[in-house]
């Protein structure tokens, strides 16, 4: 992995389920998707290769974003939360859950909306087009 800023921030998560955290490496901005990238190292050889690089379907996001990896819709597949803290259209903190299950190109898990607390609810409508 090339040296970075502070477009990166860094989650760990064992994204393959091999027991091993790996590297989330999310690239904010300047990315040549313009989307909000994850570039996923195996921890299983000590981040010396990557498992998955992709952008998101999240815009490029920047300092404002903090990102966790977690399984959010208990389908055993590591969701990554993006969370905005300011500048937000809802003047409140958002957070954006993007799946797991299709590598984040999917906001949430549809199955699991109806389980979805109150504030990811409307955090969901202001997401729709
Ligand atoms: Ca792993």
């Amino acid at each position: 992995m090339h040296e970075t800023d502070n477009n990166w921030n860094f989650c760990l998560g064992d994204f393959n389920n091999d027991g091993n955290l790996d590297l989330y490496c999310i690239a904010k901005n300047c990315t040549g998707s313009n989307k909000t990238e994850v570039h996923i190292l195996s921890g299983a050889n000590n981040f010396q290769s990557f498992l998955l690089q992709i952008g998101t379907i999240l815009h490029e996001t920047n300092d404002n974003w903090a990102f966790g990896v977690s399984d959010y819709c208990g389908h055993g597949n590591k969701d990554i939360y993006c969370i905005a803290k300011r500048n937000t259209n809802s003047k409140s903190t958002e957070i954006h859950i993007l799946n797991g299950e299709n590598n984040f190109q999917s906001f949430t898990c549809l199955s699991s909306f109806a389980q979805l607390p109150s504030y990811v609810l409307v955090q969901r409508v202001l997401l729709l087009p």
